[in-house]
């Protein structure tokens, strides 16, 4: 072995010998072609990572191809968002879902009542957010496929007890989340981070704020903690702020809602396309259909940034509301 090698890469190693599922072997050994220096010296050694990492990609691959071995932390995206709630035991998690959706989660207080994810449905307006209630985060064992869960979702929420001990409770959260090496998407990753690493969008939750006393130390705690991602207080139990939870979510998604209508008909505003911020009306003709990207010649535009029927082209970015008649 070349002598030259960085403990970094070393370190990547170990994880390698230690690593248990193929995903963790995959990841460590992606490290380890990233930090190995790139000279003469180590080719042979460059090569044969290359080889173990496809050799790896193929048994992860074909594992995750097969429905049977999808793992109960394997939940198809539904609606217009995947957003996974995760945080301590008893913080409220199962409440907040079974409050929100149709899903029935256990609630209960005692610690560690969800032993497995539980997908459920949030209506907002004239769309659909997919919650996610998960088994609690703490330093005791976490699956790994976990913790692959929360690196898919559109949208971590991080959800903590006001009425237990917000700030630790806070901090031991991130700081799981980092060893996942997910970190907040505006937030510096520091240099010595392991990568690859999930830039996520990350909600904080603060529940059970219900008295002036809660209320207060939610003031307390964000100022402390200067927050560099987005807070709000809330109580399940007494439905105070899930409304706004709802359009915070929705502005962190980047998502917009644009409708299609027919000449001369209305349209229907009951069924949204949703699409990224950004998207062009080109984006939008593909997604309608793929015949539409060529055939698409211009539409016509109703909207709040437009004169009612306004003519644009294929460049158009649309904008949330945006009502378009497509002509091809
Ligand atoms: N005071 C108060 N208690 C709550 C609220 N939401 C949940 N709880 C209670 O907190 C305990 C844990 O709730 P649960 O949803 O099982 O938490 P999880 O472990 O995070 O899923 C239960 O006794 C709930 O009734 C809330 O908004 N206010
Ligand atoms: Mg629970």
């Amino acid at each position: 072995m070349p002598a030259n090698l960085p403990p970094t890469y070393l370190e990547a190693e170990r994880r390698y010998r230690e690593a248990k599922t193929p995903q963790e072997k995959l990841d460590a050994l992606e490290e380890m072609l990233a930090i190995i220096p790139k000279h003469k010296g180590t080719d042979k050694l460059q090569a044969d990572l290359k080889r173990r990492i496809a050799r790896h990609r193929d048994e992860t691959q074909k594992k995750k191809g097969a429905v049977v071995q999808k793992g109960i932390f394997h939940l198809d995206k539904e609606g217009a968002a995947q957003v996974v709630i995760v945080g301590p035991p008893n913080t409220g998690k199962s409440s907040l879902v079974d409050r929100l959706t149709k899903a029935s989660p256990e609630i209960a207080d005692f610690p560690h009542t969800t032993h497995k994810p539980t997908p459920g449905m949030a209506q907002y307006e004239n769309i659909q957010f997919q919650l996610i209630d998960t088994p609690p985060l703490t330093g005791e064992y976490v699956d790994p496929a976990m913790a692959d869960m929360i690196r898919r979702a559109d949208v971590v929420v991080v959800l903590i007890d006001l009425a237990a001990e917000p700030l630790s409770q806070y901090e031991d959260t991130m700081a799981m989340l980092e060893s996942f090496r997910i970190y907040p998407e505006n937030a510096e990753v520091p240099q010595e981070a392991r990568r690859p690493v999930f830039l996520k969008k990350i909600l904080l939750l603060a529940n059970k704020m219900e008295t002036k006393k809660e209320q207060d130390d939610f003031e307390t705690f964000i100022e402390l903690t200067g927050l560099c991602i987005p807070a709000l207080g809330i109580s399940v139990h007494r439905d105070r702020n899930l409304s706004e939870f709802l359009d915070t979510l929705y502005r962190l998604t980047g998502i917009i809602r644009v409708y299609s209508k027919n000449p001369g008909k209305e349209p229907d505003l009951k069924e949204p396309f949703v699409i990224p911020r950004g998207s062009t009306l080109e984006d939008l003709a593909g997604k309608i259909h793929k015949d539409f990207v060529t055939r698409l010649k211009y539409a016509r535009i109703w909207g709040k940034t437009v004169h009612d029927g306004q003519m644009a082209q294929r460049d158009y970015v649309l904008q949330d509301g945006d009502i378009v008649e497509i002509h091809a």
